[in-house]
């Protein structure tokens, strides 16, 4: 059999990486607000993440900032690089149009994932902007919420469809 050509390897790896990015006070779950976002960790949350995608046949880069710049920064770094982006834009989802320019600017699929169900929290945390660039939106439905969203992008890219090939 003929070996791939080279450009189709590295189509292949940039069809399997997520980007998995958090906002701001992500790093404080398991001990911030317990009764809204729950008692697991970032560190959790990274580890459910891995676990969901190796059954998917995807592969995460599971981050997270408090700051604004660096989450622009890092989406438009996966331009050509990955093949989707799991956003949880946390406190920047309401006031961020940098974060919505760059989703828009990279063109890749998106799904936004919420801990808590937004909409039925206070007025002012409602109204995403980050949503006018999802494909997605996930919310309400805790930690899980993440593994969800995988497994919708494995369904949006590809996956591991064609692991027996
Ligand atoms: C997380 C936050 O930090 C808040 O600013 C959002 C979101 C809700 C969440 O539910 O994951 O309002």
């Amino acid at each position: 059999m003929l070996a791939p050509p080279i450009h189709s390897l590295f189509d292949r790896t940039a069809m399997n990486l997520i980007a998995v990015f958090n906002g701001p006070n992500l790093n404080m779950l398991g001990t911030r607000e317990p009764e809204k976002y729950g008692t697991a960790t970032l560190d959790d949350v990274e580890n459910l993440c891995a676990e969901a995608a190796e059954e998917l046949g995807l592969a995460i880069d599971f981050r997270q900032s408090n700051t604004e710049g660096e989450l622009v920064s890092w989406i438009q770094e996966c331009r050509g690089r990955a093949a989707g982006i799991v956003i949880n834009p946390a406190g920047y989802t309401t006031t961020s149009v940098a974060i919505l320019d760059a989703l828009l600017a990279v063109g890749l699929p998106v799904i936004e994932v919420h801990i808590t169900n937004i909409h039925r929290r206070e007025e002012f945390r409602q109204h995403s902007l980050v949503s006018k660039a999802a494909t997605g939106v996930i919310a309400g439905l805790g930690v899980a919420g993440y593994a969800l969203a995988l497994q919708a992008m494995a369904n949006l890219v590809g996956g591991n469809e064609d692991d027996d090939a």
